[in-house]
């Protein structure tokens, strides 16, 4: 499962899409695969859905919190997302990375962009794309219960998250969620084995003699 034979870094996983085009699925399937790939769970002040644990999902924090964890240099990157802040707890990706442990971030491109900047050789960042229009419009009106107002909103949202899609170093499209997977799994195994992530190979080649 883990890839090489020798120690290496931490892997900063993001994964980015429109809300609709099957992420959060993609990331518990990434980690059912490897258990050892540590979620990134982020501080917002939106209120938790049902079925949401405080924690588990998100860290749920007033407006006030959020605002000190901010000021206190706690966060590594944060963002405003449809009216709510986001942000993703700094110390938590440090331990990752010291432990040669991988962090899988569900964040947006605002995001993306700023861990990218931070560490960017330590950052491997993948987009999701829905396969159509049409597909992520039926995944967004959900059960029917909500207006065309609301709907018409959220496919604005959408499209202007995926207009983000070429800061990413892959793309996938989420035609076949068995395919996608195998892709995110290729992806992550190729990007653990480059070179320089591999920080144990010069003493295994001098042990090589
Ligand atoms: N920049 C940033 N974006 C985040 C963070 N946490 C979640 N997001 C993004 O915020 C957006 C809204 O997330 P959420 O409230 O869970 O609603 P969703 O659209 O149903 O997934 C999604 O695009 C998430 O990827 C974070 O810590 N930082
Ligand atoms: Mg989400």
């Amino acid at each position: 499962m883990d890839a090489g034979a020798t120690a290496r870094r931490g892997l900063l996983i993001i994964l980015s899409s429109p809300s609709g085009a099957g992420k959060s699925t993609l990331a518990a399937r990434l980690r059912a695969w490897d258990p050892t790939i540590r979620f990134s769970v982020s501080a917002t002040t939106r209120a938790p859905r049902p079925g949401e644990q405080d924690g588990r999902e998100y860290h749920f924090v007033t407006r006030d919190r959020f605002a000190a964890m901010v000021a206190a240099g706690e966060m590594l990157e944060h963002a405003e997302v449809f009216g709510n802040l986001y942000g993703s707890p700094r110390a938590p990706v440090e331990r990752a990375l010291s432990e040669g442990v991988d962090m899988l971030f569900d964040i947006d491109w605002q995001g993306g962009q700023q861990i990218a900047q931070a560490m960017r050789d330590d950052v491997v960042s993948v987009f999701l794309l829905p396969p159509s229009i049409a597909a992520l419009e039926a995944r967004l009106t959900g059960r029917g219960q909500d207006s065309a107002t609301v709907i018409a909103g959220r496919m604005a949202r959408a499209r202007d998250e995926i207009s983000h899609w070429a800061e990413y170093q892959y793309v996938l499209v989420n035609d076949d969620l068995a395919a996608t997977e195998a892709w995110l799994v290729a992806i992550v195994t190729a990007e653990r084995l480059r070179r320089y992530r591999q920080t144990g190979l010069t003493a295994f080649v001098k042990g090589l003699g």
